[in-house]
């Protein structure tokens, strides 16, 4: 396989290079709207005229700095996020107007109180199921509340047609990445796991949705044909692991480099960041209020109870992707996670019969020894 298009190196580089944009951003007079979860209607910050970014702490640095207002036994991703708003270290968070959380797990909620007192906060009231239709309901008010809050804070109106507008970005930038991740069940697949998800979160951080549609199209129509002409780089060995679990921008190097450097390629990511909150359109036919709130209460997340829709996804993906193993990852101290790592090992291992590991880490560098041990093991044993 040839070299990537420069368009892919742009995609992976776009966190680093839109600490300008969002600067240029700012300096235009856009407004910026923080955010930390794939349960936020982007749609609506979109139509507001504001740009969503997403500022779920990937790094160790600022940890220090935020136990010492949190405890020390809690998500490093909670701690990451709350330590850069503190320390002002990181760019987007600086450069918010606004920040926008949802009551997800509780140490997310409980943090979102102390970020407040640093910057203007906006909590969302998540319900924590999805089987209840006075939870649709609620839901889809919490969606209202986020619009007058954006209106009355940036002093636009929104219209149902603005909403739409966004919407139909949005379920067009789903669908070209939808097409994108499937290149992962070519067999052997057309790029790395590691490039793969570079080009993910990439996305989190490109801030004009039209010119990056457009580079996406044209990324994965470079990448098709190369894959036609000259193959893969891609060892046709290699075992092909899903992984699923926590957001992972923070152990991407310590958990998929290893994966890979071991015999293995990760074909597929369930988790955020991956398929869980692409997977499904905003219906473009109803109101759209309602349509988001359908959609995004949908996402598989643990944080949900009961979750069945992670094992359905699970189930789909597991057989599309022709999983060979499952790396199920929890960020220390996340119970939702950890508590279901249970309920995903008996059905990965009894009902699909194919291996499974979970991986519980953090951060820090401290226990890269020991993921290396146990991933090359497990890889070992496909
Ligand atoms: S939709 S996965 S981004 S909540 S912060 S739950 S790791 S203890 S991030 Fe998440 Fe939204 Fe769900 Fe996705 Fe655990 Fe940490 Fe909580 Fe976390």
């Amino acid at each position: 396989m040839s070299d990537f298009p420069s368009i892919f190196n742009e995609f992976s580089e776009a966190r680093k290079n839109g600490f300008i944009k969002v600067k240029d951003l700012k300096e235009q007079g856009k407004k910026v709207v923080g955010v930390f979860c794939t349960y936020t209607p982007c749609e609506i910050i979109y139509a507001s005229g504001a740009v969503p970014v997403s500022l779920c702490g990937m790094s160790e640095e600022p940890i220090p700095d935020a136990e010492r207002d949190l405890p020390k036994n809690l998500c490093p991703l909670i701690k990451s996020s709350y330590g850069f708003a503190l320390t002002e270290k990181c760019p987007y968070t600086y450069f918010s107007d606004l920040l926008v959380g949802e009551t997800t797990c509780d140490g997310k909620k409980k943090m979102y109180e102390y970020l407040g007192k640093i910057k203007p906060m906006h909590v969302m009231q998540l319900p924590q199921a999805q089987d209840r239709e006075h939870g649709l309901k609620v839901w889809k008010n919490e969606m209202i509340f986020l619009k007058e809050k954006l209106e009355k804070e940036f002093d636009v109106t929104i219209s149902d047609e603005d909403l739409r507008k966004s919407i139909k970005l949005k379920n067009e930038e789903r669908l070209l990445l939808q097409e994108f991740y499937s290149l992962g069940k070519l067999v052997p697949p057309a790029i790395s796991g590691y490039e793969m998800y570079k080009v993910l979160e990439g996305t989190g951080f490109s801030f004009d949705k039209k010119e990056q549609n457009n580079n996406i199209r044209r990324m994965i129509d470079d990448l098709k044909a190369d894959y036609e002409k000259n193959g893969t780089k891609v060892d046709k060995n290699a075992k092909r692991i899903l992984v699923t679990g926590c957001p992972m921008g923070g152990t991407v190097d310590k958990v998929v480099k290893t994966i890979e450097e071991n015999g293995g390629v990760v074909v597929c990511y369930e988790n955020c960041g991956g398929v869980k909150e692409k997977a499904m359109l905003v219906d473009e036919s109803k109101d759209p209020m309602e349509a988001l709130a359908e959609k995004y209460l949908s996402i598989p997340c643990s944080v949900m109870a009961p979750n069945d829709g992670r094992m359905e996804l699970l189930n789909t993906l597991i057989d599309e992707y022709k999983i060979e193993g499952v790396v199920d990852l929890t960020l220390q101290a996340c119970h939702t996670y950890n508590i279901e790592t249970k309920r995903v090992r008996d059905f990965v291992i009894n009902e699909k019969a194919i291996p499974y590991m979970s991986l519980e880490t953090d951060y820090s560098k401290a226990d890269i020894g020991q993921i290396k041990t146990r991933i090359s093991a497990f890889i070992e044993m496909l």
